[in-house]
């Protein structure tokens, strides 16, 4: 850490600098998916300590600017791909922090009974209704993803819903705000009909995320299946060892 936090002074942290001025040799020198200089090499170039470099690099992969790649290294982002952390977002939010404007294409909206995986998954007796939602999202009109979204009709109902606007921010206002979710990630490869909408080759490759949504105080509100193009979105997992 540098600067000095006298009065006035503005303190600028050294893995803010680092950040800065691998920002810069992005913009001027480096394209899409070129790798970036080892941490070993950033270290001597910067005269900083590993952990400068990595907090440097958390903050630009944070960004979407650059992405890691479990032993190979970190490379530049792509502005076509979107870089997910492991923040609880909603498609919307994630879209805006990326500079892109999210819209939605509504496939279904119907009253059914709860298929039995999702009433397990939500705690609900068997065939409760829950209101169904397919929905293609875009971001600047390039379809990202499909989303499958099942929700307690007891949450919000049916006819209240706006499926132009964010889902989450309409279960925010409902007091229902999505705090947390499980969630698993599966590679799948697209059927016909999902190839189409989704604008690639068919049986291109896919990230389908299901989601199980909670409240703050642990109810479950949502059972969700997202599916991404696999060409557009990257998923980012921090992961520590158990202390013994
Ligand atoms: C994301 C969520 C989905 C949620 C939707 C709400 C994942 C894996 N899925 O697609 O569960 O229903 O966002 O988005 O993140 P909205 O608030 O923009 O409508």
């Amino acid at each position: 850490m540098t600067g000095d936090a006298g009065e006035g002074r503005i303190v600028v942290h050294k893995y803010e600098q680092v950040a800065a001025s691998i920002r810069e040799s992005i913009a001027q020198s480096l394209s899409p998916h070129d790798a970036l200089a080892s941490e070993r090499e950033l270290m001597a170039i910067h005269g900083v300590s590993r952990m400068t470099v990595r907090k440097a690099i958390s903050v630009l992969v944070e960004e979407g600017r650059v992405y890691n790649v479990h032993g190979s290294g970190t490379f530049v982002g792509s502005a076509d791909i979107f870089s997910k952390t492991p923040k609880l977002t909603s498609f919307t939010e994630d879209m805006i922090s990326r500079g892109s404007t999210p819209s939605s294409r509504v496939l279904e909206l119907t009253r059914i009974a709860a298929p039995d995986q999702v009433a397990l998954a939500l705690g609900l007796a068997p065939s409760s209704e829950v209101t169904k939602i397919r929905r293609l999202r875009l971001a600047d009109d390039t379809p990202i993803a499909l989303e499958e979204v099942y929700l307690p009709t007891t949450v919000l109902p049916t006819e209240s819903l706006n499926l132009g606007s964010s889902l989450y921010e309409q279960l925010r206002l409902a007091g229902y705000e999505v705090f947390r979710a499980e969630q698993e990630i599966m590679a799948i490869s697209l059927s016909a009909e999902d190839s189409r909408l989704l604008d690639v080759a068919e049986g291109s490759a896919a990230l389908s995320v299901t989601r199980v949504s909670s409240s703050r105080r642990g109810q479950l509100i949502e059972f969700a299946r997202t599916t991404y193009r696999a060409d557009r979105y990257t998923f980012q997992l921090a992961v520590t060892r158990d202390d013994k």
